[in-house]
């Protein structure tokens, strides 16, 4: 089966599925937005227009949870999920508190880093949305070098390129460290770092998000 994944390198959602993808050693093309496709063919494509997508053959699978669990399956080895029931639940619990309670907040002050639109107001309810999100993930992650247990999960594939966005969306907004409140969030964040895969990936975000900020 020929696969490929439209993919933005600064994109939360899509470094989550490139993690799993190098995590997995598979082979899959990797293509850029914008540039890979027009925006009109990527409707055409899927109504959803958003990254990541991956095509498999013919099939169009966007969402980033659906496509790493879609890889999951049909690569299961090595295991980024877990054979014991309550363990899985959990790495599913903490890809759901990113998703819904981090990532919305996230993304909308994403929205707010050029000074001369910003909304003050909307920054600080955000951000307040943000770290209760952040003191929730900090409840129900685990105490080691991963997420959860002693291996790389796609929880990890998950939390990791949301913190990297987090730290380095504070400074953007005049705020400190976003991840200060939350100590094991922000201990984890520095013990990943020593996993390859998370190294990757964030490389590559740190080159878009200069390169964006480049462009700004
Ligand atoms: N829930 C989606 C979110 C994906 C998403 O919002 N991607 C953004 C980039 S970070 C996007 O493609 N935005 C373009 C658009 O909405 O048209 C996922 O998990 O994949």
């Amino acid at each position: 089966m020929t696969y490929a994944m439209y993919d933005s390198q600064l994109s939360p959602f899509s470094a989550r599925c490139r993690m799993v993808i190098y995590a997995k050693g598979l082979d899959i093309e990797i293509k850029e937005m914008p540039g890979a496709i027009t925006p009109e063919e990527f409707v055409r494509l899927t109504p959803m227009h958003k990254v990541p997508t991956l095509t498999v053959g013919e099939a169009v699978i966007p969402e980033s949870q659906v496509i790493c669990d879609y890889l999951e399956r049909m690569h299961p080895e090595p295991a980024l999920t877990s054979s014991d029931d309550l363990v899985q639940a959990q790495i599913e619990l903490l890809c759901r508190i990113c998703d819904l309670y981090v990532m919305t907040p996230l993304g909308q002050l994403f929205g707010q880093v050029n000074p001369q639109s910003r909304d003050d107001a909307r920054v600080e309810a955000l951000v307040a949305d943000l770290k209760k999100g952040l003191s929730w993930l900090d409840h129900y992650l685990g105490d080691g070098a991963y997420a959860i247990g002693d291996k790389l999960t796609l929880a990890d594939c998950t939390i990791m390129p949301i913190l990297f966005f987090v730290q380095q969306l504070g400074p953007m907004l005049g705020h400190d460290d976003l991840l200060a409140d939350s100590a094991k969030v922000s201990n984890y964040f520095k013990v990943i770092q020593a996993d390859e895969h998370a190294q990757r990936v964030m490389g590559e975000m740190a080159t878009a998000l200069q390169k964006w900020q480049k462009s700004q």
